[in-house]
């Protein structure tokens, strides 16, 4: 019997969000392989979840930060992990919020992109992202988990490589706000 209906794209992005977890805890404590810092041009220790990242990692991650020549907006770079329980740190700069109409959505996509990519090229299978942009650098929380939440399964829709991506919230109003995300875009 045939089904003039079917389209292999219809739950598609159920699928890969099958791979994407959220939770609400510290991305400092998480056993993946690769964690993601919301970092700063110059990939200095800061305050937030980058200075969280340096104090578990210890100095040799600011020691090798420093050979790196610092990141663009909307790009990321990788290091180790050093003392973490990660392998791996990817930094990535998230744009500052300055209403919206400065190509602040494009430049948070293309952090989750390129962390993607680098951790595509480390074989990288499991990766934890904090909310970037949404502390200091005050991107709107909703609107930066749909951009999130977006690329992330477009990436795994396309990719294979990465096999687990978990979402860490700070707090359990962003926790909440991740799961309606989800939701709303499965
Ligand atoms: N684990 C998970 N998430 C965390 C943690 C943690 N340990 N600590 C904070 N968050 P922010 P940004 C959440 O300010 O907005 C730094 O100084 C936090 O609740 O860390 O991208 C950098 O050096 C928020 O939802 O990063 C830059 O200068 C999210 O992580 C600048 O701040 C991001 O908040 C970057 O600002």
């Amino acid at each position: 019997m045939t089904n003039d209906n079917y389209n292999p794209e219809v739950g598609k992005p159920q699928m890969v969000l099958n791979k994407v977890a959220v939770i609400e805890g510290d991305i400092t404590k998480q056993q993946v392989d690769a964690i993601v810092n919301a970092a700063n041009e110059a990939l200095m220790p800061g305050s937030g979840v980058c200075g969280a990242i340096h104090r578990a990692a210890g100095e040799g991650l600011w020691e090798e930060c420093k050979k790196l020549n610092g990141c663009e907006t909307g790009d990321a770079k990788i290091t180790k992990g050093y003392k973490l329980p990660a392998k791996w740190v990817i930094h990535t700069v998230g744009p500052v919020w300055e209403g919206g109409s400065y190509g602040e959505d494009e430049l948070l996509a293309g952090c989750y992109r390129r962390c993607l990519e680098l951790a595509e090229q480390h074989n990288i299978r499991a990766i934890a992202f904090p909310a970037i942009s949404t502390g200091v650098y005050a991107f709107p929380l909703e609107r930066a988990a749909k951009i999130a939440v977006t690329e992330i399964s477009s990436f795994l829709e396309r990719n294979t490589s990465v096999e687990q991506v978990i979402l860490v919230c700070f707090s359990k109003s962003a926790y909440d706000c991740y799961l309606r995300v989800m939701k709303e875009i499965s």
